[in-house]
C-alpha cells in the first residue's frame, strides 16, 4: 500500500465515502475500503486513536471546509463528508470510551446551541471526554438554552459544554449563562464553550468560564474547571 492509512482516511472523508459500498468523486472506487473500514484497519494496525481522530477524520473535515470556502465543494459535499466522519467516529467510539474513570470524573451536559445544526466537533468532544473518564449527557443539536439549563439542574451536572459553528448562533451561548444566573445556578455549574467562531475573549465577554480550541483542550479545560470548582 503506497499511501499511509491515515492519509487514506483523509482522502475518503473528502470523497464522502462511509464504507466500501459508497461511490466517491473518483470513478471505480466502489469495493475499496471507505472511512469505516480504514479506521478499523488503522486501529488494528495499532495507530493511536488520537492520531486517527486528529490527523484523519478532523483533518479531512478541515479540508472539506476549505474546499467549501473556495467554492469547489457545495453543501451536499459537506453532508456526505460529515456522514463519512460519523461512520468513522462510530468505529472509534468503543476504543476511546471506557479508557478513563468510567464517568467518575464529573458530569457534563453537552449541546450544540439553538438554531445550529453542526455536530461533528461536538461529537468528537463528547467521545474524547467520555474516553477521559467524564460522564457526558449529549443533548444533540439545535438545543434551546432553557432545555440545557433544565437538564444540567436535574442531572446535577458540574459543567455545561456548548458548541456553535455559526456567527449567528454563538450569541445563543450567552443565553445559557443568563438563564443559569436567573435560576441561581451560576455558582454550581461551570460553562465551557467551543466551536470555530468562538474564542477565549468571546467566552469572557459572555461570562462563560472557559473556552476549548479542540477536543483535547476540552478535556484539559474540563479538568481545570472541576479542580477550580472543588477548591472553592
Ligand atoms: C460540515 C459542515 C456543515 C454540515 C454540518 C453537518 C454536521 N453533522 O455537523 C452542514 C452541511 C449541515 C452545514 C450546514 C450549514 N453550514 Co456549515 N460547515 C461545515 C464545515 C465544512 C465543517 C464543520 C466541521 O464539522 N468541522 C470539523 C470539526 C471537527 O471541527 P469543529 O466543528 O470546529 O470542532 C472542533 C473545535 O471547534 C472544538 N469544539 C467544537 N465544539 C466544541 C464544544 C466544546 C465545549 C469545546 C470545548 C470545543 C468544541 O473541538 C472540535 C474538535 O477538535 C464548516 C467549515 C469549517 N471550516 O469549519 C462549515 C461552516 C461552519 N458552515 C457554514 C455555514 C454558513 C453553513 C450554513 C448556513 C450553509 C447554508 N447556506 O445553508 C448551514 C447552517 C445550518 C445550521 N443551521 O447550522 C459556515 C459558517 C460561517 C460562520 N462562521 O458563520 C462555515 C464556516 C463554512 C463557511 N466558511 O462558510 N455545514
Amino acid at each position: 500500500m503506497s499511501k499511509d492509512i491515515v492519509e487514506m482516511i483523509v482522502d475518503n472523508v473528502l470523497q464522502g465515502r462511509r464504507n466500501k459500498d459508497d461511490e466517491g468523486i473518483e470513478d471505480g472506487v466502489v469495493g475499496q475500503p471507505g472511512v469505516a473500514e480504514l479506521v478499523e484497519e488503522a486501529l488494528e494496525t495499532g495507530i493511536e486513536p488520537d492520531r486517527i481522530l486528529l490527523k484523519g477524520l478532523s483533518r479531512g473535515m478541515e479540508l472539506v471546509g476549505a474546499k467549501y470556502e473556495s467554492g469547489e465543494y457545495f453543501i451536499p459535499d459537506m453532508l456526505t463528508a460529515a456522514e463519512a466522519v460519523e461512520a468513522g467516529m462510530k468505529v472509534m467510539e468503543p476504543h476511546l470510551t471506557g479508557q478513563g474513570d468510567n464517568g467518575g470524573k464529573g458530569k457534563i451536559v453537552l449541546a450544540t446551541v439553538e438554531k445550529d445544526l453542526h455536530d461533528i466537533g461536538k461529537n468528537l468532544v463528547a467521545i474524547m471526554l467520555k474516553g477521559a473518564g467524564f460522564s457526558v449527557i449529549d443533548l444533540g443539536i439545535d438545543v434551546p438554552a432553557a432545555r440545557i439549563v433544565e437538564v444540567a439542574e436535574d442531572e446535577d451536572a458540574q459543567i455545561i459544554g456548548l458548541s456553535a459553528l455559526l456567527n449567528t448562533t454563538m450569541k445563543n451561548m450567552e443565553e445559557v449563562v443568563t438563564q443559569l444566573e436567573q435560576k441561581g445556578l451560576r455558582n454550581r455549574v461551570k460553562v465551557l464553550i467551543g466551536g470555530a467562531p468562538t474564542s477565549g475573549d468571546f467566552a469572557r465577554q459572555i461570562g462563560a468560564d472557559s473556552y476549548g480550541k479542540d477536543a483535547f483542550a476540552a478535556i484539559r479545560e474540563a479538568e481545570k474547571l472541576l479542580k477550580a470548582g472543588g477548591d472553592s
